[in-house]
């Protein structure tokens, strides 16, 4: 295991593994649905606001903020989760840093958890897509940016690339939700390869549409939600800013529309404050718990 040996903070509400299943971090019942949190404190792509390798840090703090109960569903929390702490990282390397997380995230779902990844700026989803079985799963893609290029300054791996990298993995399909910035050449990207993409207007528009398109979804999902999906007033900390975005009911309902479904792997990436109380944090940890309370 690559975790750090010392995580003073875990998760709001996570379950504590003890005694023999600490040693093995064995998950005891296997048909029982799993998960763990991840930290992977990271933003050596960053091209903006850095800041995100504290996203671990203060999601978590964070999240202490909510109750565990959701008003909206009449349930309390009881989904069984794990808080296992952070990978540890290797600060300005993202090729190493990218075998730590893979190589943990693939411990853990051989041991039968569900990951559930806290970054970090967005290239951390990529290794998480690759320790996943991602060929078999749709991936549901919230994000101001279609982060679709080939390279990005000449570099391969970046947050600004890591959709594309994703796609090269062949999953069954990439659907783009709260989209608001690209280029031309993402844009044809996107066209040639069928993503689907539902801009922010759309969603501002037509949430519905939406709503429905995911709930028809079949199969195995993986989901990954880039904090600047929200618009700044909302989510100020996030590497690239992007105004006109959606708000956090917007974001709420997408995440509840979720329910019942087959989802392998959730990243939350790109919180980037380094002050405690920060509202894109609070509202990172949301997304994880309106997860979460749907289990
Ligand atoms: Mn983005």
């Amino acid at each position: 295991m690559l975790f750090y040996a010392e995580t003073p903070l875990k998760f709001a509400f996570s379950k504590r593994l003890i005694g023999e299943e600490e040693a093995s971090l064995k998950v005891q019942d296997s048909q029982k649905k799993v998960f763990s949190i991840l930290g992977v404190p990271f933003d050596g792509t960053s091209t903006y606001q850095p800041g995100a390798r504290f996203g671990p840090m203060l999601l978590r703090e964070s999240s202490y903020n909510f109750e565990g109960y959701n008003l909206y569903l009449d349930k309390k929390l009881d989904t069984e989760f794990y808080d296992l702490g952070d990978v540890q990282t290797v600060p300005g390397n993202f090729k190493k840093t990218c075998h730590q997380v893979q190589f943990s995230v693939q411990e853990l779902v051989d041991h039968g958890y569900v990951p559930l990844v806290i970054g970090g700026d967005h290239s951390i989803s990529y290794p998480v897509t690759r320790a996943l079985d991602i060929g078999t799963a749709s991936v549901i893609h919230l994000d101001a940016h279609t982060d679709l290029r080939d390279d990005y300054a000449g570099e391969k791996y970046s947050h600004a690339t890591v959709m594309r990298r994703i796609s090269e993995l062949k999953p069954e399909n990439i659907i783009q939700i709260g989209i608001r910035s690209s280029s031309p050449e993402e844009v044809q990207y996107a066209r040639e390869n069928s993503l689907i993409q539902f801009t922010a207007r759309d969603v501002n528009k037509n949430l519905d549409q939406v709503v429905d398109y995911l709930a028809a979804l079949e199969g195995p999902l993986y989901v990954t939600v880039d904090m600047d999906v929200l618009d700044p007033a909302y989510a100020p900390s996030v590497g690239t800013p992007a105004p006109g975005g959606l708000n956090p009911l917007e974001l709420e309902t997408l995440i509840l529309s979720l329910k019942d479904k087959d989802v392998l792997g959730l990243d939350v990436v790109e919180a980037s404050s380094s002050s405690v109380g920060d509202v894109t944090s609070i509202n990172a940890a949301k997304v994880l718990l309106d997860f979460l309370f749907l289990q």
